[in-house]
């Protein structure tokens, strides 16, 4: 996307793990910058952060840090965005938040730019847009074109969730057992409930009176939204795995139409912001150690459920702090730019 006027932009995190990917992701995708403002808490403060060979220095989040900023790109938490989002929405700014504080509200638009660009337009009367959900967006992606075509009744998904997802001190967690457990020490834990390393765990976020997470909802609520279809069943199963970067997911959906497995692939060829990666006869696959640092949604195991009469599985992976996070909210950012402001 060729952007030809220069935002002033607010990254309010910078120095966590998506703040520094939205840095990285600004960067990579040459997005046209005149002022760059890092925020984030009073402990940062004056720490220096290197953006396109130049140091910038970080600076505590208050509500008057938004003056003159026409983009504030949040991800600092949903408690830090409930309090300063308004503010730099009401200073003029248009905010992209990454957290899920406003993701149900009715007045902000949830979106995924290949899916539901439209959407971006309900911006205007709160001035905040919000991203999904990591599981969510990846889904939204390889889904759109096969919705769009036969109609999907029925999703059922598991997803195989990278620790990078809670943070940096997950990821030492993760490192530090596997070092534990190679010089066979004991091995503690205090991100997660249980080890992690060598290990599979079916809860993310917290259980709700249902019987599903916290995180399995934002997957079913969200996947509603974004299609403006609450008529899609949803049952999702989500699983925190022993892989650093990249949420995979096993989907199976039964659609209204009859597709073929063949169709499908077609389908995920020309999608947007997907790639076929589909050969297993030569062992080719979407793996997650692939798709790190990739801005690509990758869909391949395409095969026809032979269940049921009308079912497709696949399987769905994708960078989680890029496309499920960071890399989302730059695109979100760069409609914006091109078409509103
Ligand atoms: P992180 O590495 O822990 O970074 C948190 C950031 O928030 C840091 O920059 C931190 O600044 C800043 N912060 C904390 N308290 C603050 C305050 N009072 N005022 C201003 N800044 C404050 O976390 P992360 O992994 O980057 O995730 C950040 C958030 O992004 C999550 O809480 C979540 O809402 C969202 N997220 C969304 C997805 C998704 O699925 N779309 C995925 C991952 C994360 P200091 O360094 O000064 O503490
Ligand atoms: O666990 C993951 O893989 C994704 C984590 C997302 C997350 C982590 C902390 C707080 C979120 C989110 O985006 O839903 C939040 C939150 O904003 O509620």
């Amino acid at each position: 996307m060729t952007l030809s006027k220069k935002m002033n932009i607010a990254v309010a995190g910078a120095t966590g793990a998506v703040g520094g990917a939205m840095l990285q992701t600004l960067a990579r995708r040459d997005f046209p910058i005149a002022e760059l403002r890092l925020l984030a808490s009073s402990r940062s403060a004056g720490k220096k952060l290197a953006f396109r060979g130049r140091e910038y220095i970080v600076q505590e989040m208050t509500n008057e840090s938004f003056a003159g900023i026409d983009i504030a790109l949040f991800s600092a938490g949903a408690s830090r965005s409930l309090e300063f989002a308004p503010a730099a929405a009401a200073a003029g700014a248009v905010v992209v938040d990454n957290s899920s504080a406003f993701r149900m509200d009715p007045e902000i638009p949830l979106v995924v730019p290949e899916v539901n660009p439209h959407a971006i337009a309900q911006y205007k009367k709160r001035g905040i847009i919000a991203n999904p959900n990591c599981s969510t967006i990846q889904m939204m992606v390889a889904l759109k074109p096969i919705y769009d075509q036969v109609g999907i009744k029925r999703i059922v998904v598991s997803t195989y969730q990278a620790v990078s997802g809670s943070g940096a001190l997950a990821i030492a967690e993760l490192e530090s057992q596997m070092r534990d457990w190679a010089a066979g020490k004991e091995i503690s834990h205090s991100v997660y409930p249980h080890q992690i390393a060598f290990n599979c765990l079916p809860h993310i976020d917290s259980f709700l009176k249902n019987g599903y997470t916290k995180e399995e909802m934002k997957m079913v609520n969200e996947t509603h939204k974004i299609f403006e279809d609450d008529n899609i069943a949803v049952s999702p199963t989500a699983v925190r795995v022993p892989v650093i970067y990249g949420h995979s997911e096993s989907i199976n959906i039964e659609t209204r139409e009859k597709i073929s497995a063949a169709e499908v692939k077609e389908l995920i060829r020309q999608a947007p912001g997907a790639r076929l990666v589909d050969e297993p006869e030569n062992m080719v696959y979407p793996l997650a150690v692939d798709c790190a640092g990739e801005f690509d949604t990758m869909v391949g195991r395409i095969r026809e459920d032979n269940s049921i009469a009308n079912g497709i599985n696949m399987w769905v992976v994708a960078d989680n702090i890029l496309k499920g996070a960071a890399l989302n909210a730059v695109q979100i950012a760069e409609v914006v730019a091109a078409d509103y402001l």
